[in-house]
């Protein structure tokens, strides 16, 4: 491994200051489990092989489709974006892999970069195809649609695009393609919405069938953006039907802002494992639409939820549980380094407290319809500070105690932004 971004004497220096009051806290959360029946080293070992991978647009500030406010020091390659979530990674340690996305993360030698990817400490996960932009020197344009479009060579040049992401993420070591289009309507009447169906899985069945045995397809739903009145793949049950279609190794990938005002993500969480087709998750929050906030920002407890209905899952397995966790979120007034520590943590934190569920007795007591005491048995593993079981796993694995002081100590940003070139204001607006 080449040298790491952040100095290992400097994370060392910092958990040393941290290490009495964890240990203090750790022991104490110990006992309040253990008189509950759980063993914290249990929990502990559990969050220790737990993983959310970063998505590499995540490290720079995404902005809004109105303004773009860079910060000195952002990255403007992919290069830069790998050396960001190697940061995230050293202080976090549960974000080991990087999530890609094609043309915006372009290079000419992939197996360079996945073993530059490799000597900071990062592989990749699953690649994302992007047919909802226009890019340079593109024969045909996606104004009207990408694999839905009803022009032929339109929908080609989206299949073939698909195509060259599996083959990318090939050479890169990724086993998933994650594909979400922007197809659909602004007006009643624009296009038939049957048949714009059909031949969205038409396309999509030619880059399904150029998928290797051993990668699957995840299909992203969302329920409209950058179309207001019609979306192709815009729900739930869109989603599962085409991944049905399709066959075995489609699945669905839930976005949590993408989704109908108050829709229950959870219940549509346990529907797709149900039927086997739950195949990941971008994690983010919202709080009115697609507004790719921190995870955990918004709506902490419909985060705990969602990984209350995982733990039911892993409890009953159906055909092909794994679902790829990543994140999904882009920022235009933090330090996207900070905000993706922060909601590495909050992720890690809410699977905790979903580890800490006693299941005996929230089973039980739906089976006795007694609502209080089931409410109860998710509301006291909610209620439960885990900070110091998330910490201290971190701590083992060499990561920081109090990730964000650590960050801050190390100058990261301003050391880079010496050393990277600034970007132009209005560029890279999506
Ligand atoms: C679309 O809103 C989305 O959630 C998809 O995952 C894209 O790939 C990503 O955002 C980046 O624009
Ligand atoms: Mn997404
Ligand atoms: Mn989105």
């Amino acid at each position: 491994m080449t040298d790491l971004p952040i100095s290992a004497e400097l994370i060392a220096e910092s958990n040393a200051r941290e290490l009495a009051a964890l240990e203090d806290d750790y022991a104490s959360l110990g006992r309040k489990l253990e008189r509950t029946g759980i063993d914290i080293e249990a929990i502990k070992s559990r969050i220790a092989s737990f993983s959310v991978a970063v998505p590499s647009w995540g490290a720079g500030r995404g902005g809004t489709r109105f303004a773009k406010f860079p910060i000195p020091g952002e990255p403007t390659s992919i290069h830069e974006k790998l050396e960001d979530c190697a940061v995230i990674q050293q202080l976090s340690r549960v974000t080991p892999r990087v999530s890609p996305h094609f043309p915006w993360d372009k290079v000419s030698d992939y197996r360079g970069l996945r073993e530059e990817a490799a000597s900071l400490g990062l592989s990749f996960d699953a690649v994302n195809s992007n047919t909802f932009q226009d890019q340079a020197n593109q024969a045909h344009s996606y104004a009207t649609g990408s694999l839905s479009s009803t022009i032929e060579a339109t929908r080609m040049q989206a299949i073939e695009h698909n195509i060259e992401c599996i083959e990318i993420g090939r050479q890169l070591g990724s086993k998933e393609l994650t594909v979400w289009v922007g197809d659909g309507t602004n007006f009643p009447g624009q296009q038939d919405l049957a048949r714009s169906l059909d031949r969205y899985l038409e396309a999509a069945a030619e880059v399904y069938t150029a998928l290797p045995e051993d990668w699957r397809m995840l299909l992203e739903h969302k329920m409209f953006e950058p179309a207001f009145y019609s979306t192709v793949i815009s729900d739930w049950g869109s989603s599962i039907l085409a991944a049905q279609e399709l066959g075995p190794k489609a699945k669905c990938l839930v976005d949590l802002g993408h989704h109908a005002p108050n829709v229950n993500i959870e219940q549509i969480v346990a529907r797709l494992h149900r039927f086997g087709k739950l195949g990941g998750f971008h994690f983010n929050d919202s709080k009115y639409g697609d507004d790719d906030l921190d995870s955990g920002s918004i709506n902490p407890h419909q985060l705990f939820l969602v990984f209350n209905e995982l733990i039911e899952a892993e409890l009953n397995p159906r055909e092909g549980f794994n679902p790829s966790y990543m994140i999904d979120q882009s920022h235009n007034v933090t330090d996207p380094i900070e905000s993706m520590l922060s909601s590495a943590e909050a992720i890690t934190q809410c699977f905790a407290k979903a580890l800490l569920v006693d299941r005996e007795a929230l089973h039980f007591a739906q089976e006795a319809n007694d609502t209080m005491m089931a409410f109860q048995a998710l509301r006291r593993a909610y209620n439960t500070d885990v900070a110091p079981i998330v910490s201290q796993a971190r701590l083992e694995a060499g990561g920081a105690v109090d990730v964000l002081r650590t960050y801050r100590e190390s100058r990261y940003r301003s050391r880079k932004s010496q050393e990277r070139k600034a970007v132009g204001l209005g560029a890279g607006i999506v």
